[in-house]
């Protein structure tokens, strides 16, 4: 959650602490009361740091308070941020039915007991120091099936075994028994299904950089005795990080760019099935071969400013713009040399021009016999039985040519811009 952090990349004009995690901590609370859920957990990197304990522990605190007093408890497990400040937290908000699990790197289990009556059992595991190489699921004795479901807690980074932060994979995850995991880390939120196994990654509330892009927000589970019935992501961040790709072959003007972007971000902000959004900060990748190259060279460094602004309600943010395109190939004179791309260049110049007597006879059968083998390839009887794919004609090996070939003349040329610094 990272309490007492703030998201990087809002406009200058915009006070980032409008858009801490606090903020969404208070909403999740309300959120948590309104659906009258049984237990709300918390899997690991609550707090930051030193400075942002003294930052947050007012908002957790207050949060905390409410879901206590409508009896929702709270179990939590330290991350490698807050290893050391999580036991704090717990002493200082005693009696407010906050639960730490697998303190000191030691796993441990609570059972949930809503209304005097069992029906989860609890697993977690918590950091004992910032770095931890070992496996934490290696430590778990294997979880005995009995009539409760089981749901693990863990902070750990997936799938590197090298990591200091307790890694872990699923086969490790699929030893211990326990069927459904809530895991912390990973600030992007991500929900993998694999056999028997479902493991979350819930995500920061609120993103709090460019890389976080996407939808947050808290998550409901639903179990029942038989194990986990839904998943269901509450979209309660009012800020939104995307990557919004823009096109430029087809430009001739500078002045598109704009209009291109709105259009992208207003479909965005639109599909947003919630009011909560405020703001949206992007980063814009420019694309393509274009003959406004250099303006948009040119114009870079005055364009995000112009493209802050307000679209429905919602700010709209720019983070950075990174410039890919490339100049347009001049067919003509690339064909006017002697190396590789030169020959592909003259050859393309046939293909275009759409006189056939004009390519190598010897280039197309090769082509043809190619095209037919794969189409009649065992994978594809299933397409050629439905009639979806055509038998490759003679028009159909020359548009293959043609296209393959743009391809790899831009790949060569790409290549020999790179070695000249042109990017
Ligand atoms: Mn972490």
């Amino acid at each position: 959650m990272h309490l007492g952090r703030h998201p990087t990349g809002i406009p200058e004009t915009i006070d980032s602490r409008e858009y801490s995690p606090a903020e969404i901590w208070q909403e999740t609370v309300e959120k948590a009361i309104r659906e009258k859920v049984d237990l709300v957990v918390l899997t690991g990197d609550v707090l930051d740091d030193r400075s942002s304990y003294y930052e947050g522990f007012g908002d957790f605190e207050t949060g905390m308070k409410k879901l206590s007093s409508k009896g929702i408890p709270l179990y939590a497990i330290s991350g490698n941020h807050d290893f050391d400040l999580l036991p704090e937290l717990v002493d200082n908000l005693d009696g407010y039915g906050l639960r730490q699990l697998g303190t000191g790197g030691v796993w441990s289990s609570a059972t949930l007991e809503p209304d005097g009556k069992p029906v989860l059992r609890v697993f977690g595991w918590s950091y004992p120091r910032r770095h931890v190489k070992k496996n934490p699921a290696q430590l778990l004795d294997p979880v005995p099936k009995d009539d409760l479901p089981a749901l693990g807690l863990l902070h750990t980074e997936p799938g590197s075994k090298n990591s200091p932060y307790a890694p872990v994979d699923l086969t490790d995850l699929e030893k211990t028994g326990i069927n459904t995991w809530v895991l912390g880390h990973l600030h992007r939120p991500e929900l993998r299904k694999k056999g028997n196994i479902t493991y979350l990654y819930p995500g920061s509330l609120q993103p709090l950089d460019s890389s976080e892009t996407g939808v947050h927000g808290p998550w409901i589970l639903t179990l029942n005795e038989e194990g986990l019935t839904g998943t269901e992501q509450m979209p309660l961040s009012s800020l939104r990080y995307e990557r919004v790709t823009i096109e430029t072959d087809d430009m001739d003007d500078v002045n598109q760019i704009p209009t291109r972007f709105y259009e992208k971000i207003e479909a965005l902000v639109e599909e947003e099935s919630f009011s909560g959004l405020e703001i949206v900060v992007a980063t814009i990748e420019l694309t393509g071969r274009t003959t406004i190259f250099s303006e948009i060279k040119e114009e870079l460094p005055r364009m995000s400013r112009g493209l802050n602004r307000n679209v429905q309600g919602t700010d709209i943010g720019i983070y950075t713009i990174l410039n890919n395109t490339r100049p347009p190939i001049n067919l003509s004179r690339v064909a006017s040399g002697q190396n590789p791309a030169a020959v592909l260049a003259q050859l393309l110049i046939k293909l275009e021009s759409g006189d056939e007597a004009e390519i190598p006879e010897e280039l197309v059968d090769k082509t043809q016999s190619a095209l037919t083998e794969a189409y009649f390839a065992n994978a594809y009887s299933a397409l050629r039985a439905e009639g979806s794919q055509d038998r490759p004609e003679r028009e159909v090996t020359a548009e293959v040519l043609r296209r393959q070939g743009w391809r790899i003349l831009e790949n060569l040329l790409s290549q020999q811009e790179d070695f000249h610094g042109q990017k």
